[in-house]
């Protein structure tokens, strides 16, 4: 197997998992916890999509990113070369990001609830494709103004191996597969873990063809 890739014994069409996995103190992976909200969240996702079209972005350093993104809500996730951060219009069109569909500030909403951190109103969404071979190195989330605030992210499409770290770059790293259907919801210890997504292997889902969405809710101010 390649160094990094997904084990072979993730399927993109396996049946939902259910139950939920504790990565940490303060670090959860709801298994199938979407999949309820999947008939009104991918046509909202769809629409999104069609407003402010997924790019690539280069970093500060002047790579080109292999996920590409794009943002809904109050204010979108950007990386150019003078840095990462948070801005209230699509830098591709000028234009104020598309609003947050609801179904997904309420996904979001439940998915802190039920973790135990309480009222969560994100005012920031990025969503990030991944085709296969594209990854995101080890960082971690720390754009937010208020890192008291947890994220929950939710996974569509194809599986994906997520790398999860410490609080230090160097620290020991395990993997955990995040698959169609799961939300994660992190925040109060582990809210600044370094964490990645292997490259993502090539394979069909049944709704997005191939490819991986993942959808991070945010309260970025
Ligand atoms: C972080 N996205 O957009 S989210 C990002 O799948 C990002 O696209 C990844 O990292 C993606 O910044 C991963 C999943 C996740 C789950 C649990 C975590 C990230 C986590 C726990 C701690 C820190
Ligand atoms: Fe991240």
């Amino acid at each position: 197997m390649l160094d990094g890739a997904p084990s072979a014994d993730l399927f993109a069409d396996d049946p939902p998992q259910t139950g939920t996995a504790r990565l940490g103190p303060q670090a959860y992976v709801l298994r199938g916890f979407a999949l309820p909200w999947l008939d009104a969240l991918w046509p909202a996702l769809q629409s999104v999509i069609t407003q402010a079209p997924f790019r690539h972005m280069e970093t500060p350093g002047g790579q080109r990113m292999s996920v590409a993104l794009t943002n809904c809500g109050a204010l979108g996730w950007v990386s150019d070369r003078h840095g990462y951060r948070y801005t209230p219009r699509d830098p591709d069109s000028g234009l104020p990001w598309p609003a947050l569909p609801a179904p997904l500030a309420e996904l979001a909403r439940e998915g802190a609830r039920s973790t135990g951190f309480g009222r969560f109103e994100p005012d920031a969404c990025l969503v990030n494709r991944y085709l296969p071979g594209a990854r995101l190195s080890l960082h971690q989330d720390r754009d937010e103004r208020d890192l008291s605030h947890p994220i929950v992210s939710v996974s569509l499409g194809l599986p994906a191996l997520f790398i999860w770290g410490g609080l230090q770059r160097a620290d020991r790293t395990e993997r955990v597969p995040l698959l169609h259907g799961d939300v994660a919801v992190w925040g109060g210890v582990d809210r600044l873990r370094f964490h990645g997504i292997a490259p993502l292997r090539q394979a069909h889902h049944s709704l997005t063809g191939a490819q991986r969405i993942n959808v991070t809710l945010r309260r970025a101010r």
